[in-house]
């Protein structure tokens, strides 16, 4: 009788350790600078990925120049981008290591005392926002470390794209069909997908309504986008850079308006275009600038307008208006990533894409190589002829 060999151990996976990479780091206001980091190994719930693509949204740019209540330095921008799992810590089970996955910002739980991710009328999961807006994990600890001297660098909305590598919690990850070009995919970690779902999930407009966007950059394009899709009509774009009505009117915008055109509010010039006289159906602003946003109210329609806040507004800044704007009918809601319920939508968008129903290769306005590039990004993202800057690591 031969005799059974024991079978050998199982032979665990290796242990991850330290990763020293090249990430831009920002160690105060504008003062962005490529340096070697150390980041640590995935603690448990959490993911470590690799960078592959990253783009820039104006959200980066408005915690660099300062304007953000939550900024920290030194810290690791970035939140768009797409990546593949390289390792991942204890009791992970949605992901695996060569996963594609994008960064979700606003995570999703998915836990069944969470009376957020259990409702259908937000994505807005708190399970880890409080450290996130920390600018930790949620233990309360960094994984990011500077190389030269060992100084904590934070975190930045729980993503810190600016690097090769960054540390995710898991609830963040959202796995995706790794056949799209990873340059689309990362589009749909922020903008994009902002836009597409503050018309289809937070304003749900209507086929056939009026339209007004604020804002024409990539977040303001994307609502153009979406609008037409659902069929409503006309659709204003409105921008002070002229430069954006051309793509806009190939998306769908019916007529573009420049403000610096008229010696009269917006509000009143719309109103004054608009099908009925009496404003729009849906207005939008993605501009982050809180007096467009009370035009975009008061361009809303009499009687039962919904004017939808994209845009972030500087620390400090508050709206107003009259409450004679309520009273007669006007209402006012916001959105964050599009009411998306991150770890579900992203990958459905991206299938939507892969089967063409949804384009967004014309958002990719420039390319850049090396995360040293971020800096030749940010400076496309200011000159006003930029969509989506994408750095390729
Ligand atoms: P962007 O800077 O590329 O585009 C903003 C556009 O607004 C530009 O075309 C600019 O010319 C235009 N603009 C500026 N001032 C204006 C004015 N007074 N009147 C008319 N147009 C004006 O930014 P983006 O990446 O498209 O993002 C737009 C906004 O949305 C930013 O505030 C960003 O922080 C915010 N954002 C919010 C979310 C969210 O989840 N709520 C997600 C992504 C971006
Ligand atoms: N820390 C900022 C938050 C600004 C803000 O509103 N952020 C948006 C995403 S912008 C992405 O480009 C958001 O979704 N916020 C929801 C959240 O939970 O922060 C500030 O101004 O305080
Ligand atoms: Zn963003």
């Amino acid at each position: 009788m031969k005799r059974m060999e024991p079978s050998p151990p199982p032979v665990c996976p290796p242990c991850p350790t330290d990763i020293t990479c090249k990430a831009m780091v920002a160690f105060g206001v504008n003062d962005l600078r490529e340096c070697e980091v150390i980041v640590a190994p995935p603690r448990a719930g959490e993911v470590r990925v690799k960078i592959v693509c990253n783009a820039l949204c104006h959200t980066d740019i408005y915690t660099l120049g300062g304007s953000d209540p939550e900024g920290l330095f030194p810290a690791i921008l970035g939140h768009e981008a797409t990546a593949i799992v390289e390792s991942v810590g204890d009791g992970v089970r949605s992901v695996k290591v060569g996963d594609t996955i994008v960064p979700g910002y606003t995570p999703q739980c998915k836990e069944p005392d969470c009376i957020f991710c259990m409702s259908p009328k937000t994505n807005l999961c708190p399970r880890i926002r409080g450290t996130q807006g920390k600018g930790v994990m949620p233990d309360g600890t960094s994984r990011f470390t500077l190389k030269s001297d060992r100084s904590t660098i934070f975190h930045f909305m729980g993503c810190s794209t600016f690097s090769e590598y960054t540390v995710l919690a898991e609830i963040s990850c959202a796995k995706i069909n790794p056949s799209i070009p990873h340059e689309h995919a990362c589009l749909f970690g922020c903008g994009i997908a902002t836009g597409l779902g503050a018309v289809w999930n937070t304003a749900k407009v209507e086929p056939f309504s009026s339209v007004a966007v604020f804002g024409l950059g990539a977040v303001g394009l994307a609502v153009v986008q979406a609008a037409k899709a659902i069929g409503a009509h006309p659709i204003i774009g409105i921008d002070v850079n002229e430069k954006k009505f051309a793509i806009a009117k190939q998306l769908g915008c019916t007529d573009c308006v420049n403000p610096k055109d008229h010696d009269k509010p917006m509000q009143q010039v719309l109103i004054g275009m608009s099908p009925t006289g009496f404003g729009y159906d849906y207005t939008f602003d993605a501009t982050g600038n809180t007096d467009v946003m009370r035009s975009a109210l008061e361009a809303a329609h009499r009687g039962w307008g919904l004017m939808t806040i994209i845009g972030v507004a500087a620390a400090g800044k508050e709206i107003s208006t009259r409450p004679f704007q309520f009273v007669t009918g006007r209402r006012c809601t916001g959105t964050a990533f599009g009411g998306w319920k991150t770890r579900d939508a992203i990958p459905m968008l991206v299938e939507r894409t892969l089967k063409g129903e949804i384009k967004v290769e014309h958002f990719i306005t420039h390319k850049f190589k090396g995360v040293a590039e971020t800096t030749k990004a940010l400076e496309a993202l200011h000159s006003g002829d930029c969509l989506r800057a994408v750095v390729e690591y």
